[in-house]
């Protein structure tokens, strides 16, 4: 069943994606496993054709809109933790950067973890997350970056970041990214998926 799940996103078939995704849950598999072993896996497919130039941009936009309108079901199931107690993040996908789908990944799976997500959207600029911050005291920032040239966006984001709110931590990740640019660019932690965007973030408000 997750076969026909991860089929029905790479071939972007809104319906079937949906009926697979409901008949996962009545099976009693949990969203994170439906996420994790058929939408993601069906993206990563996706992601294998386009580098080989087997897919298309308008067939990988119905594959991530496919993707996402099963997340709209799954995503109420993981966020139901008390949103108030484990403290507040701001997401954001970097200037010039549309992807969502992962940073989306991220701020579901830190709400279901119980922190309060104001996620900014995408296409994000150094001063919308600065004012964002104003006035209210945000433990941690986390900046997706998906293509190499929006990543190089992310050092003077996060050094602004960091001059204005010194206590505020910054965590980065996407596609592109590694541990170690995270470190060269200054960023106080790099998470290559979303599960281990959690544990980073416990760590870093700890
Ligand atoms: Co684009 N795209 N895309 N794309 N796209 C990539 C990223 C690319 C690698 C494809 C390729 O060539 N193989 C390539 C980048 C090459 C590069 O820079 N090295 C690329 C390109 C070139 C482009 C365009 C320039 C294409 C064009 O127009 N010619 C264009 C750019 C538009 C823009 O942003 N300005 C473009 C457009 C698009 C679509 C709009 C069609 C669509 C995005 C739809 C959307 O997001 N709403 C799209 C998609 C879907 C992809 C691929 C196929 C899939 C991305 C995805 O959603 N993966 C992607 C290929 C790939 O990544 N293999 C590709 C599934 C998702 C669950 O994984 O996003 O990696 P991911 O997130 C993971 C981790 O990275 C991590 O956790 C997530 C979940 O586990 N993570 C974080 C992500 N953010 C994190 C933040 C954290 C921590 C972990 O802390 C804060």
């Amino acid at each position: 069943m997750f076969e026909e799940l991860q089929k029905a996103v790479l071939e972007g078939k809104e319906d079937m994606s949906l009926k697979m995704t409901k008949e996962l849950l009545d099976k009693g598999e949990k969203p994170e496993s439906i996420i994790k072993d058929g939408l993601i896996m069906g993206m990563s497919e996706v992601g294998k054709r386009f580098k080989a130039y087997e897919m298309y941009l308008p067939e990988v936009i119905l594959s991530a809109n496919t993707m996402k309108k099963s997340m709209e079901i799954l995503k109420p199931m993981i966020s139901e933790g008390d949103i108030t107690s484990m403290g507040k993040v701001v997401t954001a996908t970097i200037e010039g950067d549309l992807h969502d789908i992962g940073k989306n990944l991220v701020s579901m799976m830190l709400e279901g973890a119980g922190y309060e997500v104001i996620d900014l959207g995408v296409d994000i600029s150094p001063n919308k997350i600065i004012e964002e911050l104003s006035g209210n005291n945000t433990q941690l920032v986390g900046i997706s970056a998906m293509l190499t040239t929006t990543m190089i966006a992310l050092e003077p984001t996060i050094k602004e970041i960091h001059n204005k709110y010194p206590k505020t931590k910054v965590m980065v990740g996407g596609a592109p990214i590694t541990e170690e640019y995270a470190k060269q660019i200054g960023a106080d932690g790099f998470a290559p998926d979303a599960l281990r965007a959690v544990d980073l973030a416990e760590r870093l408000m700890q």
